[in-house]
């Protein structure tokens, strides 16, 4: 430990762990987005909430940077700590602290992961039910700091129709309570709400208090194969009309392509150009002889080709795996991802304007498209050629997210529809937010940490 302000903050904070060897500093100070030099000054591993207040404090005394970390499975390089700031890992503050079963809430430690939050709550016989692919990595402070979205969204909401209260070390250390658990709560400002999704720039999230749920009835999982993108909105349409959707995903022939490559398996003998992943409940015969009528009535329309339903849980998993290993699939090709929305409304003219432009732009890269259609969200990621270098291929795509920019604009959509800001979406903020408001956000990070030390240059400088 060679930097004499790790002293001070060992003074401070006796008993703090901290972490600096190279190969920390590394592995803690960076996310899923690979593009930053991890550069960090230390990593704080506080084990209680005191440990985050006095470290926060020796921030403010010191003026030195603090990146708040979670499980680091971010898209938007909300996480990275590149300019010697101390990376304030959660990782230790993982427990669950207390069940109410009048309430139906639990309390959970900032670090636990998200995977470990649904076992807890089934031990319990109810579900926390915001789920994505990074389950089993990603943390709840995490999600919190970026409103995670995910695939059951279409039935449940984002991260943050769950969050009954919150615990929150501000910008000086001072812990706030947020709402307490209360379910009505009309006396001034929701700062609880405004946390969630804050990209740890205004506090950094210590406990959650999570609302849990009914677990779901029984459901099956069917695949579904698409002659063309400009179906993909009736066939929802035609499902959702119909049946109790859990998720509806869709997903193209690239994706299968890579995703099989992966260990994925395909269920289909033929290849088709576009997929849909769906799960519905199946309480009863009835619930199994709607899902039929929807897929006969696509079939008719020719809005479906081909079909399969899970008849175990064991295929519902692979027929899963075929959309939730994308990600991972990708990852070795350094992709250029885009995470937009618009409402549910647009999406079969944004689709159609968004496909040419990405057509136009980018007709020799390989183009991978997936997303939660059912909430109007879609991923696109562009893979990096092998013989194109990073900086060349960064600054097309750049060029290329400026224009989806304009048109994302013109749609009244959204740039980061569930990955957040952080450093990647920054220059696009303005898209998505006008100016006014903007200022407003400026207000609020100065009123929540007024020496500007928590987690800087992620959202806006
Ligand atoms: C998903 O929906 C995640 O699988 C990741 O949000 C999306 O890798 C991506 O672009
Ligand atoms: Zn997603």
């Amino acid at each position: 430990m060679t930097d004499p302000r790790l002293e001070t903050l060992l003074q401070s904070c006796p008993g703090l762990r901290l972490k600096t060897e190279p190969a920390d500093l590394e592995h803690y100070g960076r996310d899923w987005t690979r593009r930053w030099t991890p550069a960090p000054l230390a990593i704080a591993l506080p084990g209680s909430v005191e440990e985050v207040q006095a470290v926060l404090r020796w921030a403010n005394a010191h003026k030195v940077a603090v990146v708040p970390s979670g499980g680091r499975t971010g898209l938007s390089g909300g996480a990275v700590a590149a300019n010697g700031e101390l990376v304030l890992s959660l990782e230790r503050m993982n427990k669950a602290l207390d069940f109410d079963a009048v309430d139906r809430t639990l309390t959970v430690q900032a670090g636990m992961p998200l995977e470990a939050v649904h076992n807890a709550a089934l031990e319990h016989g109810l579900i926390y039910p915001v789920d994505f692919a990074a389950r089993g990595s990603c943390t709840i402070g995490g999600n919190i700091a970026t409103n995670a979205g995910g695939i059951r969204v279409i039935r449940y909401g984002n991260t943050r129709e769950w969050i009954a209260g919150l615990k929150v070390v501000a910008g000086n250390g001072e812990l706030l309570e947020l709402n307490k658990g209360l379910i009505k709560n009309s006396s001034g400002y929701d700062f609880r709400q405004l946390l969630v999704g804050s990209e740890g720039t205004l506090g950094v999230v210590v406990e959650a208090t999570l609302k849990l749920t009914d677990p779901p009835p029984a459901s099956n999982v069917m695949l579904l194969a698409l002659p063309s993108f400009e179906v993909l909105m009736q066939v929802f349409a035609a499902f959702r009309e119909r049946m109790r959707l859990e998720a509806f995903e869709f997903f193209t022939d690239r994706a299968v392509h890579h995703v099989t490559a992966h260990g994925a398996q395909y269920p289909f003998a033929e290849t088709y150009p576009y997929y849909v992943v769906t799960e519905y409940a199946v309480a009863d015969e009835a619930g199994e002889a709607a899902a039929l009528a929807a897929f006969e009535h696509c079939m008719e329309q020719g809005w479906v080709l081909d079909g399969v339903i899970s008849t175990s849980q064991a295929q519902a998993q692979q027929l899963w795996r075929l959309r939730e290993g994308i990600t991972e699939s990708l990852a070795r090709y350094k992709p250029y991802k885009n995470d937009v929305s618009v409402r549910i409304s647009a999406m079969p003219a944004f689709l159609e304007e968004t496909q040419a432009l990405i057509g136009d732009a980018y007709p020799h890269f390989d183009v991978v498209w997936f997303g939660h259609i059912g909430d109007g969200n879609l991923h696109i990621n562009v893979l990096k050629p092998d013989d194109t270098s990073d900086a060349e291929f960064l600054g097309q795509c750049e060029h290329v997210t400026k224009l989806l920019a304009q048109v994302l604009q013109r749609f009244h959509g959204s740039i980061s529809a569930e990955h957040g800001i952080g450093l990647v979406k920054k220059p696009y903020l303005s898209s998505t937010r006008d100016a006014a408001e903007i200022a407003l956000m400026r207000g609020v990070k100065q009123a929540f940490d007024p020496n500007g030390l928590l987690n800087p240059g992620k959202l806006f400088d």
